[in-house]
């Protein structure tokens, strides 16, 4: 058996993730904790100062409100989230974010993120709520503010980078802390706590990706995210909500730069290789996803559906109108200097856009000698994503705010999951869309709060029970043992005793975009093929027993793909049980292929039993805030 030495750590609070929600969180919990003398620990799988969705920086802060300046009201920002999300979302958490994004986005300003002014000092928007930033180094901005407030708490706060953190530890029903190893010492980690808060992110490559050689891993959403959020608080028994809301964001092609600046700051159009604008074209669909396909903005969702329409139809590519946006801004200025000025500013706005966070668009414009002010670029909807923060939805069921909540979605403590101790926030949390990075900041700030609470009114250090940790260690380390045993024979890679993570990701990968709606199906499911794909997995799930690591970074890639393969179950059990088709442009019941009001107008909540492996699924009211 490896031999890794078990490494034992107790605290109060445990923070999983060290990205945006798990920033806030660290932040939030460092004045909590050290007015009531509690200990914080907080576990990356990577360098907290370039680690998960903000990694490569970001060009744009999504969430912003202004409330004090009358920009905005958080009921507005309600509005937008229910009519984006097609009904379903929960109002309460959305208002909630909404109410304190503005103090985040200042605080952000004074640790050192520079956001865009105009020339009488007001911020730069790119839509009604999105800031312009010069957000190369967001990310380490955020990680520098984190690791300062916890280091003002001495030895009352640790930080683990390059742990893996795979399973909850449990005492009955209440979460006792994680165990994980570290991806760099033969170290296994027994994290014990009173409360914990799994902030790890989304999920991605659940379905193929476009990409495929030398391309392969490139996705819009970070490689690194691989569905532990998911799988932890499933682990747990916690239930989760909205597994079926994936999203698919339209992007340039191949190397997924980012779409909005373009749409919103620069009111480019997007048309099909024919010239036809589907926006325009295609305006009659929307009235067959009333009322939300009539109201503006016109949901993401909806606004992708209508350009695969034409993909469809063999109308594609599909392209951003770069050249016509830029001249439009360029001739909006008089012919001569200024105007010179402008082509200077416009085009360097059009390239930071990408250099702020997707850098390889930039790499793939240059290399394929796209100058966009000459020539209009491709744009394709994206393999889809598990990112609860965005314009998806997918992550656990948690308790909203006592002063907001209708008593059906308030059990105790501010984003608490449905199992004791268990927190969750930005794409862990569920039903709360549109919050972004900075609003799962804003989330992770609240739900250590609500944390640290919990642990005031429970504080018992919760049981362990070490046996049972000493068999996970047995069970997370056994793929190092297979390959150990069975290397000798055969292939390195391609052995009847075992497989190699990359093999499995690409068996469920395979399974879940031939017959979950994934690029190669154009989006599109029916029920005969969520069945086999339920069926499939089951098979997958029966040889992830098999999972073999040549060293621990392959070990690291198996419990991964074992995390996704939950993810796979989760989505394709919900999409199987939601009657009807709400999200066209996400994905397509080809056998229900219509809205229906009536009685899908709800959530749908999901929970699998940890010792039977049941599932239960089961509709939740939405439950208005406002009107
Ligand atoms: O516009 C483990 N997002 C954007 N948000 C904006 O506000 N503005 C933008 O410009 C944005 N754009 C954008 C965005 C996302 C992506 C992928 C791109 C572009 C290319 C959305 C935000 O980034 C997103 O909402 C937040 O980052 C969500 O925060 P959070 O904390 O839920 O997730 P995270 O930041 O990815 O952090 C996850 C952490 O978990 C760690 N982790 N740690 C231990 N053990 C494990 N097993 C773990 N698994 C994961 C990760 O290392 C990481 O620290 S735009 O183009 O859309
Ligand atoms: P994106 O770059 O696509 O992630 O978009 C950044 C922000 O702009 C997000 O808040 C999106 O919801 C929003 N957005 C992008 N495109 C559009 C559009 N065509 N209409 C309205 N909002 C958009």
């Amino acid at each position: 058996m490896a031999q890794y030495e078990t490494v034992e750590v107790t605290t109060d609070l445990l923070i999983l993730g060290g990205g945006m929600a798990a920033c806030g969180a660290a932040v939030e919990a460092a004045y909590w904790a050290k007015k009531n003398g509690l200990k914080v620990t907080i576990v990356d799988k990577a360098a907290m100062d370039r680690s998960g969705a903000v990694a490569m920086g970001l060009s744009a802060l999504n969430m912003y409100v202004g409330i004090k300046d009358g920009e905005n009201t958080p009921e507005d920002y309600v509005h937008y989230v229910r009519q984006d999300l097609m009904g379903i979302s929960r109002e309460d958490l959305v208002y909630d974010i909404a109410r304190h994004i503005d103090s985040t986005v200042h605080l952000l300003e004074k640790w050192g993120l520079p956001i865009w002014k105009d020339e009488n000092g007001a911020y730069v928007h790119e839509g009604r709520w999105q800031l312009m930033i010069n957000g190369e180094s967001y990310k380490v901005i955020v990680a520098e503010a984190a690791k300062n407030a916890l280091t003002t708490m001495g030895d009352d706060a640790e930080i683990y980078e390059r742990v893996f953190i795979v399973d909850p530890l449990m005492d009955g029903d209440r979460v006792a802390g994680a165990v994980g190893f570290s991806i760099r010492d033969e170290k296994f980690y027994v994290f014990k706590a009173k409360a914990v808060m799994a902030a790890m992110g989304g999920a991605v490559h659940v379905f193929k990706p476009r990409s495929t050689g030398e391309g392969l891993g490139r996705s819009w959403y970070p490689p690194f995210n691989s569905g532990s959020s998911a799988y932890f608080t499933l682990k747990a028994g916690a239930e989760m909500t909205c597994q079926e809301v994936r999203f698919i964001p339209v992007r340039f092609k191949d190397a997924y730069g980012p779409v909005g600046a373009w749409f919103l700051l620069f009111k480019s159009r997007a048309t099909n290789a024919l010239g036809g604008e589907y926006m325009v074209e295609r305006k009659e669909e929307l009235n067959n996803w009333k009322p939300y396909g009539l109201a503006k903005p016109i949901p993401a969702n909806l606004r992708n559906y209508l350009g695969m329409l034409d993909l469809n139809e063999g109308k594609g590519p599909l392209y951003m109108r770069t050249d016509e946006a830029m001249k439009a801004i360029i001739e909006s200025v008089p012919e001569g200097k200024e105007r010179k000025k402008k082509i200077k500013e416009v085009e360097a706005e059009a390239w930071e856009d990408f250099l702020d966070m997707t850098i390889s668009q930039a790499i793939l414009w240059a290399g394929s000698n796209i100058y966009p002010e000459k020539k209009a670029s491709e744009i394709a909807p994206c393999e889809p994503y598990f990112i609860g923060s965005h314009s998806g939805a997918s992550g656990a069921w948690v308790s909203g705010p006592e002063d907001l909540s209708p008593k059906e979605y308030f059990w105790g403590y501010n984003r608490m999951a449905t199992v004791k101790g268990l927190f969750c926030a930005g794409d862990a949390s569920g039903a709360s869309s549109h919050k972004f990075s900075d609003g799962s900041h804003v989330e992770g700030r609240m739900a250590a709060k609500g944390a640290l609470a919990f642990i005031i009114d429970n504080n018992t250090q919760p049981n362990v029970d070490m046996a049972q940790v000493e068999e996970m260690k047995k069970t997370i380390l056994k793929p190092l043992d297979i390959y150990e045993e069975h290397k000798a024979f055969a292939d390195g890679e391609v052995n009847p005793n075992f497989i190699k993570p990359m093999q499995f990701m690409f068996r469920m990968q395979k399974i879940m975009d031939e017959y979950v709606g994934g690029v190669s199906s154009a989006f599109t499911t029916n029920t005969p093929s969520l069945e086999r794909a339920l069926e499939l997995l089951e098979f997958l799930k029966e040889d992830s027993e098999k999972l073999a690591a040549e060293d621990v970074h392959e070990l690291m890639r198996c419990w991964e793909n074992v995390q996704r393969m939950w993810q796979a179950e989760a989505h394709t059990r919900t999409v199987l049980f939601r009657e009807e088709t709400r999200w066209p442009g996400y994905y397509f019941r080809a056998d229900m292929p219509k809205m229906d009001e009536d009685n899908w107008k709800c959530f749908v909540n999901c929970k699998v039993d940890p010792s039977t492996g049941e599932w239960e699924m089961t509709k939740k009211d939405v439950i208005p805030l406002i009107d």
